[in-house]
């Protein structure tokens, strides 16, 4: 079976998502595109499906016949509205984060999931479709030893002026957040966040970097550096420290160069390009998901989850070093 797409939001990522489903991957095609500015859903179409109906809204995408399963790539404060409609029409539906801006958002979610009994939605914290996040999983699961401590470390050459400290967890570190729950398989009981000397390239309303120190229900100890004015490129660091030893993430493949007296290898400076190869494996999961009328993957309670850590990590922000503490309701069996 071909799974009928629609997506939602089609100016930043869901372009690029759009032409995934179109030119690279298998079993689906776009029959439908929507987005608050028509001219985008216009020129999506135009450029990678010619034979798909722009649709004024994204309910009225959502309801078509014509729709076997939804995309949602708008602006975050539209996710939860669109998401509880494709459960409501039945239809699988992938989700980019965040599943909702505020933790009851997302239990919305995960409420409406479990009352119609089936895997519905994917969130997209693609980071768990990594070949190199799935390499260290394994020896994590496998070699180590039982885990005790994380490094990890999140940083952007630089970001636009509009985005402001809690960004840094809500928009950033919530890939860590997914990301380090799956690689433990374990969740935070705690959060504390503290502030190293601020780089003179921030302004007033970001401080950076910033030091998030969560602790597992496990006992994990976690130390994330959040540093979005790094100036010298995109890198993402992660090393778990285990009993028998330590593992970390590799790097991205890269050609090292020995020229003009130095010994160079390139790093990244755009995420796009950090984690382009695991945006194809994880809408390839979806598709063969949605074609069984359900979803896998990263689930609502996931996306739930991180919900409520963000929170915790954005009132330690404002807490002034003091520790946060995080309660998780009772995982429902759908999400065993
Ligand atoms: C962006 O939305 C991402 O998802 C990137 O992975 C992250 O590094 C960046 O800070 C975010 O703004």
């Amino acid at each position: 079976m071909t799974v009928r797409i629609g997506v939602i939001g089609t100016g930043m990522i869901g372009r690029d998502h759009t032409r995934r489903i179109a030119q690279v991957l298998a079993g689906a095609e776009i029959v439908a595109l929507s987005d608050y500015s028509p001219e985008a859903a216009e020129k999506a179409k135009a450029d990678f499906a010619p034979g798909a109906t722009v649709f004024a809204t994204g309910e009225e995408l959502i309801a078509s016949s014509e729709v076997d399963a939804v995309l949602v790539c708008s602006t975050g404060s539209t996710h939860e509205a669109y998401v509880l409609a494709a459960i409501a029409a039945g239809k699988p539906c992938f989700c980019e984060k965040p599943l909702a801006t505020t933790a009851e958002g997302a239990k919305r979610i995960v409420d409406a999931e479990v009352a119609d009994g089936r895997r519905l939605v994917q969130v997209g914290f693609m980071r768990r479709y990594d070949a190199g996040y799935r390499m260290l999983k394994r020896v994590v699961d496998e070699e180590i030893g039982t885990p005790l401590m994380v490094h990890a470390a999140h940083r952007n050459p630089s970001v636009p002026e509009s985005y402001v400290t809690p960004m840094a967890i809500h928009d950033t570190m919530i890939h860590e957040i997914d990301v380090l729950r799956w690689l433990l398989d374990d969740d935070y009981v705690s959060a504390q966040v503290v502030y190293p000397k601020a780089s003179k390239h921030s302004h007033a309303k970001l401080a950076d970097p910033q030091i998030v120190l969560l602790e597992t229900a496990k006992g994990v100890r976690i130390d994330v550096e959040i540093f979005v004015n790094c100036r010298y490129g995109y890198d993402i660091q992660c090393e778990i420290v285990g009993e028998e030893g330590l593992a970390r993430l590799p790097e991205p493949m890269a050609v090292t160069r020995r020229l003009d007296a130095k010994l160079a290898t390139p790093i990244l400076t755009d995420w796009k390009d950090r984690f382009v190869a695991s945006y194809d494996v994880e809408l390839q999961d979806f598709i063969e998901a949605a074609a069984k009328g359900t979803a896998s993957g990263p689930s609502s309670w996931d996306g739930y989850v991180a919900a409520i850590t963000s929170d915790a990590c954005v009132e330690a922000q404002e807490a002034e070093g003091r520790i946060v503490p995080i309660s998780l309701p009772q995982r429902p069996s759908l999400y065993a």
